[in-house]
């Protein structure tokens, strides 16, 4: 199931209302003086192809957004500290400014929800009197916020609340905390209150469990959907994120300082920046048009560029990955953007000449911006993600084909920006087909000719906030424990076999590698050596050679589950996991962020819990 989708009209928040909160909140600050700590959560088993070393070597937007927007309010106490660098840290031992912070704050993916959980249970063993108000955000709980809660004595623990939204909805549930704040009271006390008073229910976008009288009541209450900033130059500067970084490290408390900005370019050369968020198409297995309520929302190229600038400036930050959903979604847009980005000039530099960007678009979009593609080059982007899935079109339809695949991969190699396909492989396709373009070896061997620089291929796997999810494990297909090896979290990366119907399923994890090492291999490398003199230049030989390392840790982290799959016993769900509590909207509304409700399916048990039939 999709989330759900605000009244018509009432999606977006009103034009300058982030802006005005930032304002408020500034007022008051000095008055509450907070120190705060935001660990991103990350498990180093995801660690492999296709995202190794962006994985690390890229500090999430996620967290950087949320540091941000807290120094901008004017709660310049904030420390980011990443998992992905100091995975030692403990937050039971963390101090910032001398003292243990006011809040602590954790950005979480769904498949690093194992780390997530044990820095929540670490943070609970900070003494009673001193313990932060801990609040929960990112990937995870924009789909699944109940899953940082768990069963305590007294009902649902773990995270005090669950944000499910964006940088809004956290400064508005500070807003309501420090209006009922007294002097010298905990975060955590203040809390409480907003709760007993039901304040906090005028705050959409969270997840917490629910008191009455004082008393906990076993349910999780759920304010609904947030309000999405439309306007994106709304957002708080990206500068500020960078500047509250812990640098990596193998202690488990926290430094005296932040990073020094001089580090910061060595440690994440590339920088991920909000440009535009939103997609046109409805694929059935993302949720990413679900989670923006059909909108797209852009900054103005004049923001992105002046963004750039100043990152540039202040880190010495060249490269620079959009974190759009699909940067070509709508085409005047797009060009708004692009045409100001070419014209760019700072201090008398032109900004293309400080800064490489990329992004990710369709194949579709693509095409209709052929024409403007050596303009795109002009404005500094040098890679383009396209989400290839299947080029037959036979697992998905938006637009792509053979003939409209290669296209758009010759056209963006001609004017020198880098094809990089991203592909799906499924149970209907075999590794190889004879006399067709079906396989997806024979698809590979395409993509490789139409000009591909880097590959992408992972197995469909289910997503929370699709309307293939419920179906998915309905019909039996996704996978509980493989020879008693549980599938946990981690595994849901599509880098994994964990949902099929295919007899043999060890063969498409098998399948996987094999299209990697077709594209990855030495062999490549030194075609790529050769031809190094094209538009692209290097690029390639250079993908080929990051490709081969990442694909040893691929075989390494995925061959044993190909082994346990061909030997093993496959034991499967009969429905997706649900929340553990009983999940409640304001005014008895339906919980916005149960996507998964089994009244009438006949289903009661899942993963060996009985779950009654609401
Ligand atoms: C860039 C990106 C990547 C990069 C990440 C690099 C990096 N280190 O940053 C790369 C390419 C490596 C990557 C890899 C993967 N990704 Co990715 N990726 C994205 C993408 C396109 C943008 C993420 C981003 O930066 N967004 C911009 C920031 C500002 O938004 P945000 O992170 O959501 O943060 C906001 C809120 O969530 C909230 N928030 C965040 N943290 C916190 C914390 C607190 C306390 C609070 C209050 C709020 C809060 O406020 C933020 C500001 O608005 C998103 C899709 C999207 N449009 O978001 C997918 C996405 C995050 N990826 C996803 C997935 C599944 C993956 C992969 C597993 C691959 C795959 N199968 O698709 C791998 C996992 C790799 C790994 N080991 O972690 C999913 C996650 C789904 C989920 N339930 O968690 C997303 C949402 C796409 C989707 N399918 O819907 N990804
Ligand atoms: S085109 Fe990409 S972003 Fe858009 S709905 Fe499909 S998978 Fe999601």
């Amino acid at each position: 199931m999709e989330l759900p989708r605000r009244d018509c009209g009432d999606e977006l928040l009103r034009p300058g209302e982030l802006t005005d909160i930032r304002r408020r909140l500034r007022r008051i600050a000095p008055k509450h003086d907070l120190a705060t700590v935001i660990a991103c959560a990350f498990d180093h088993r995801t660690r492999m192809l296709p995202f190794i070393f962006a994985d690390t070597r890229m500090v999430p937007a996620g967290v950087r957004a949320i540091g941000s927007a807290m120094v901008d309010a004017g709660f310049e106490k904030t420390r980011l500290v990443l998992q992905q660098w100091n995975r030692y840290f403990r937050p039971s031992r963390m101090q910032l400014d001398g003292r243990v912070p006011d809040l602590f704050m954790i950005s979480s993916m769904g498949m690093h929800l194992a780390p997530c959980l044990e820095l929540i249970r670490d943070a609970q063993h900070i003494e009673l009197r001193h313990r932060p108000l801990i609040i929960a955000g990112g990937s995870l709980n924009l789909y699944q916020p109940y899953e940082v809660f768990r069963a305590g004595p007294n009902g649902p623990c773990g995270a005090d609340v669950a944000v499910t939204g964006e940088e809004y909805v956290l400064l508005n549930l500070l807003e309501v905390l420090l209006s009922l704040r007294g002097t010298g009271e905990s975060m955590r006390a203040a809390f409480d209150r907003a709760r007993q008073t039901g304040a906090l229910r005028a705050v959409p976008g969270l997840v917490y469990p629910e008191y009455q009288r004082g008393r906990p009541t076993g349910e999780l209450m759920d304010t609904g959907m947030q309000r999405l900033v439309g306007d994106l130059d709304e957002l708080p500067d990206s500068v500020l994120g960078y500047g509250l970084l812990e640098a990596p490290g193998r202690g488990a408390g926290l430094a005296a300082r932040a990073v020094e900005a001089q580090r910061v370019r060595r440690l994440s050369p590339i920088s991920s920046l909000v440009l535009t968020f939103g997609c046109k198409f409805a694929c059935p297995y993302c949720p990413i048009p679900g989670y923006n309520q059909r909108q797209h929302r852009v900054k103005s190229g004049a923001r992105i560029a002046e963004e750039m600038w100043r990152l540039h400036k202040t880190y010495g930050l060249r490269y620079f990955f959009g974190t759009d959903d699909n940067f070509f979604n709508h085409k005047g847009r797009t060009l708004d953007i692009v045409e100001t980005l070419a014209r760019a000039e700072f201090e008398g530099v032109p900004l293309r000449r400080k800064v490489r960007w990329y992004s990710e678009v369709t194949v579709h979009d693509t095409l209709q911006m052929k024409e403007h593609l050596p303009l795109i080059r002009t404005a500094g982007c040098r890679a383009l993600w396209l989400g290839v899935e299947d080029m037959t079109a036979t697992l998905v339809k938006k637009g792509q084909s053979v003939d409209k695949t290669t296209d758009a991969f010759r056209s963006l190699r001609n004017v020198g920006i880098c094809p990089m396909p991203m592909m799906m492989h499924h149970d209907g396709q075999p590794l190889y087909s004879r006399h067709s373009s079906y396989g997806l070896l024979n698809q590979i061997k395409l993509l490789r000719q139409a000009g591909a620089v880097s590959l992408q291929v992972l197995m469909v796997t289910p997503s929370p906030g699709t309307r293939l999810y419920d179906e998915t494990f309905t019909s039996g297909q996704v996978f509980d424990n493989v020879a008693g090896r549980q599938v946990q979290n981690y595994m849901y990366d599509g880098n994994y076999v964990i949902a099929s119907n295919h007899q043999r399923p060890w063969r498409k994890q098998l399948n996987l590698l094999a299209g990697y090492l077709y594209f990855y291999n030495p062999l490549w490398l030194a075609v790529a050596l050769m031809r190094s003199n094209s538009k692209v230049s290097l690029k390639p030989a250079g993908m080929q050679i990051v490709g081969m390392m990442g694909l040893v840790q691929t075989v390494r982290r995925t061959f044993g589950w190909a082994w346990r799959l061909r030997w093993g016993r496959i034991k499967r769900l009969a429905c997706p996991p649900v929340s553990p509590f009983p999940m409640r909207g304001v005014n008895g509304e339906p919980a916005a962020h149960e996507l998964v409700r089994l009244v009438g399916t006949g289903v009661t048990q899942i993963n060996g819990a009985t779950i009654p039939e609401s």
